[in-house]
C-alpha cells in the first residue's frame, strides 16, 4: 500500500468510529430547520450533508481543513524557485487532513506521473465529436470514455466487500487525477491549435505539465499561475453543483468517473464555473460597444446598468454563500499586483470591481454583490496568451477534481449512504400550511 494510501485508511478507519460514536449519541439533535422560502429557492443554507475536505464561511470564504487561501500559499510546498502552492499538496492536505512535506509532494507528483496514461480509445472518442462541440462538452465525454478502467466498477462486478469501496475508490481517484491534464491539453490543442499535440514531461510538476501540453513551454510566470489557480478552484464545500453533483451521482455507487463526468456538466452551466467564460466575454463585449481598451468607471457604470435593464447577470458577481469579496478573487487579484505590469484587461476587472457592487446593491435583491472566484481568472489567462475563452472552464474542471474526488474517497470510506431528499408539491405546502393554522 503507498504512504498516502495507508494515511488515508488510518485517518479514516479512525473518524469512521468517531462519527459512529457521533451519530449514535447525537444522531437525533437538531442542526437546522426548513423554511417555505428555501424549498423554493435552491435549498439555500440548508445544513444536510457531510462534506470533510473544506468548510465555507460566508464572511471569510474557504478553508481547506482548517487552512484559509492565504494560508495555503504560505505553507504548502512550493516548486523549486516557485511562489505559488502546488495543488499536488492541497489534494494531500484534503486527503488526509495534514499540510504534506516538500518530499511527500513530490512523491505525490511522480506517482501521478506513472498512472497518467490514457488509453487509445479515449483520444478516439473525442475524436468522434465535432471539433466545436464545447470543450467542457469533450471533456465531459472522454472522462465517461474512461469509465471502462474503473477499478471500483471491476472489483464491484466481482462481488467487492463493502469495506473495501474506499481502496476502490481511491484507486479511481489517483489515476484520473493523473490522467485530466493530458486530456484536457488534448481537447485545447485539437480545438484551438489544429491537433498539433504536446507530449507530456514527466520532470514537471502536475500543473506544469499541464501548462507545458497546452503549449506553455517554459513560460514560468503562467506554470506559477497554473499552481495557484489549480489550487484556488479545487473545493468550496459540498454544497455547489460540481461537488454536490459529484456527491449525490457517487452515493449510488456509481463509480468516480461517472460522478465526476457528471460534475463536470454542472461546471458547464453558466451560474456555476462557465462564469469565467461569461466573465471575459462580457468584457470584451463591452470594450467592443465602448471602443476603449480602457474605459472609464463612468462608462463601465453605463454598461453594467445596460446588461442588468436587458434581464442578464453580470457575470463574475454575487454568490449562493459568500456576502463578501471571494478571497479566491483577492489572491489572484494580488497575484496580478505582483507579477502582471500593463494589462488594460487586468485594469479593467479592477475598475469593475470598484463600480459594480454599489449598483448591485442598488437593485435591493442581490445578497452578495461583490466579486467571486470567476470575476478575475479570464484577465490573468488572456495576459499570458489564453485567449481560447471557451476553455476556460477546462482549467477549473481539472482543479475541481482534486477536492471532489477527495471528498467521494471520504464518502466510501465513511460508508455514507444512498442520498435522497424529500420533495414536497405545492399542494403538500398548502394543506400544510391549512393544518398549521
Ligand atoms: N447580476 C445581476 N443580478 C444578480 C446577480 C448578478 N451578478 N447575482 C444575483 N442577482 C440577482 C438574482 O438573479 C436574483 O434575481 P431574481 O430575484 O430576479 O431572480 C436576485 O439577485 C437574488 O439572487 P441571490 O440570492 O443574491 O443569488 P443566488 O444565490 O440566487 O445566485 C449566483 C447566486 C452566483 C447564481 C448569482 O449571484 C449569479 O447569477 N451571478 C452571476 C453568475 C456567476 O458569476 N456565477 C458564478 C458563481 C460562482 C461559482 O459558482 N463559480 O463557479
Amino acid at each position: 500500500m503507498d504512504t498516502l494510501k495507508q494515511l488515508f485508511f488510518e485517518r479514516s478507519q479512525a473518524h469512521a468510529k468517531e462519527v459512529k460514536e457521533l451519530i449514535k449519541e447525537h444522531g437525533n439533535k437538531k442542526v437546522d430547520e426548513v423554511v417555505i422560502d428555501q424549498v423554493y429557492g435552491g435549498m439555500r443554507d440548508i445544513i444536510s450533508m457531510l462534506w470533510e475536505p473544506s468548510l465555507l464561511d460566508a464572511e471569510e470564504g474557504i478553508r481547506f481543513r482548517g487552512f484559509s487561501i492565504p494560508e495555503l500559499r504560505e505553507k504548502l510546498p512550493k516548486a523549486p524557485n516557485g511562489n505559488e502552492p502546488l495543488p499536488e499538496g492541497l489534494f494531500w492536505l484534503m486527503l488526509v487532513g495534514e499540510i504534506p512535506t516538500a518530499e511527500q509532494v513530490k512523491w505525490l507528483s511522480e506517482n501521478w506521473v506513472r498512472r497518467s496514461n490514457v488509453p487509445e480509445h479515449v483520444f478516439k472518442a473525442i475524436e468522434a465529436l465535432p471539433v466545436d462541440s464545447h470543450p467542457m462538452t469533450q471533456f465531459s465525454i472522454a472522462i465517461m470514455a474512461m469509465q471502462n478502467t474503473s477499478v471500483f466498477a471491476q472489483r464491484y462486478n466481482t462481488g467487492m466487500n463493502k469495506s473495501e469501496y474506499w481502496d476502490a475508490t481511491y484507486e479511481d481517484t489517483m489515476n484520473l487525477v493523473a490522467r485530466l491534464p493530458r486530456i484536457a491539453a488534448y481537447i485545447y490543442r485539437r480545438v484551438y491549435y489544429n491537433g498539433d499535440h504536446i507530449l507530456p514531461d514527466i520532470s514537471l510538476d502536475w500543473s506544469a505539465n499541464y501548462a507545458n501540453m497546452l503549449g506553455y513551454k517554459d513560460n514560468h510566470g503562467f506554470y506559477e499561475y497554473m499552481r495557484l489557480f489549480l489550487t484556488i478552484h479545487a473545493d468550496h464545500e459540498g454544497g455547489n453543483a460540481s461537488a454536490h453533483t459529484t456527491h449525490l451521482v457517487g452515493s449510488t455507487l456509481s463509480d468516480p468517473y461517472l460522478a465526476f463526468s457528471a460534475a463536470m456538466n454542472a461546471l458547464a452551466g453558466p451560474l456555476h464555473g462557465l462564469a469565467n467564460q461569461e466573465v471575459i466575454r462580457w468584457i470584451q463585449k463591452m470594450v467592443d460597444t465602448l471602443g476603449t481598451t480602457k474605459p472609464t468607471r463612468e462608462q463601465i457604470a453605463e454598461y453594467v446598468k445596460s446588461t442588468l435593464a436587458s434581464g442578464r447577470v453580470i457575470p463574475g458577481y454575487g454568490h449562493a454563500v459568500l456576502r463578501k469579496p471571494d478571497p479566491r478573487f483577492m489572491a489572484q487579484r494580488q497575484f496580478a499586483e505582483d507579477n502582471v505590469q500593463d494589462s488594460d484587461l487586468v485594469k479593467i476587472v479592477w475598475k469593475i470591481f470598484d463600480v459594480v457592487p454599489p449598483i448591485l446593491s442598488s437593485l435591493g435583491k442581490v445578497k452578495n454583490p461583490w466579486p467571486n472566484v470567476d470575476s478575475h481568472s479570464g484577465a490573468l489567462l488572456e495576459h499570458y496568451g489564453m485567449k481560447e475563452h471557451g476553455y476556460y472552464t477546462v482549467l477549473f474542471g481539472v482543479s475541481r477534481s482534486l477536492g471532489v474526488l477527495a471528498a467521494l474517497c471520504w464518502s466510501r470510506a465513511l460508508g455514507l449512504p444512498l442520498e435522497r431528499p424529500k420533495s414536497v408539491t405545492t399542494e403538500w405546502l398548502k394543506e400544510y400550511l391549512k393544518e398549521q393554522a
